[in-house]
């Protein structure tokens, strides 16, 4: 029962479900690497914490819901579509616990809930750069609760990690009252997804530990994708100003 909240369908184009948020990812690493994570605090805390699993599923549901009529309307009305791919997961209760560990937390789902923002995470994957604030525009336009935002856009992370994290507070209607739960929205360009999806891959295999030149070649990388990134929008925008020019 669990194991279906956990593993969220996911969806590389709006429209249609496919499998997930790419693994391993770097919890699940910390996860693996904690195994003082005995099994019974495993067991406890994923009898508890079905309730909250599935609410942040739910608030998944509800932006994906919205992620997907935008697609499809601006598609519709604009001939642009401003969403390529967009992949969703709930933390696996195995990566909560040991994020809680980690951090000195409580060990029960209230303190899950209260002290991390990513048990629930959508990834928005956009062809250009001006989507990714577009998609933010969308959240704010409609009255999105945006909590927190880190633009890894306009200041990039020091290893060259580009994307635009926002912390939402989402609302879902349950059948006998209303809940506010926090998902994490992921936005970037399909060139900084290609980027972190290969420095995930290295980072992992190289055990945690980046050797100063692989950083140094790692950063260059992205710095190239950013350049690749601003020239497709520049076309982009020249192909816009001439479509509306005829
Ligand atoms: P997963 O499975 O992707 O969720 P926090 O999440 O609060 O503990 P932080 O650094 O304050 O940590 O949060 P931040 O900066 O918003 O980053 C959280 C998530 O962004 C990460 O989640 C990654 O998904 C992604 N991310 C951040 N920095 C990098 C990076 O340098 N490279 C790559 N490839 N991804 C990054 P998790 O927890 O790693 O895993």
């Amino acid at each position: 029962m669990l194991s279906e909240v956990a593993m969220l369908p996911t969806e590389r184009s709006p429209r249609e479900a496919e499998p997930g948020w790419s693994s391993p990812r770097r919890e699940a690493v910390g996860a693996l690497a904690d195994t003082a994570l005995d099994d019974s605090v495993l067991a406890d805390f994923v009898r508890r914490a079905t309730h909250i699993l599935r609410l942040h599923k739910f608030a998944i549901d509800e932006i994906m819901t919205k992620l997907r009529i935008w697609s499809e309307e601006f598609d519709h009305i604009h001939e642009h579509d401003p969403i390529e791919h967009i992949t969703s997961r709930v933390k696996s209760p195995a990566a909560i616990v040991a994020k809680l560990r980690r951090r000195g937390l409580p060990v029960d789902p209230e303190s899950a809930r209260r002290h991390l923002d990513d048990i629930a995470g959508v990834r928005v994957v956009c062809p250009f750069v001006s989507d990714v604030y577009l998609i933010r525009d969308l959240l704010r336009r409609h009255n999105m609760e945006i909590v927190q935002t880190k633009d890894y856009i306009a200041a990039p992370k020091p290893n060259g990690y580009r994307s635009l994290h926002l912390i939402m507070k989402v609302p879902v209607a349950l059948s006998d009252r209303s809940e506010l739960v926090t998902v994490e929205l992921q936005i970037r360009t399909i060139a900084m997804d290609f980027w972190a999806a290969a420095e995930h891959e290295l980072f992992y295999k190289s055990g945690g530990a980046v050797p100063p030149e692989f950083a140094a070649e790692l950063k260059a990388a992205a710095e190239i994708a950013a350049a690749l990134d601003a020239r497709m929008l520049a076309l982009h925008q020249r192909s816009r100003n001439e479509q509306s020019a005829d």
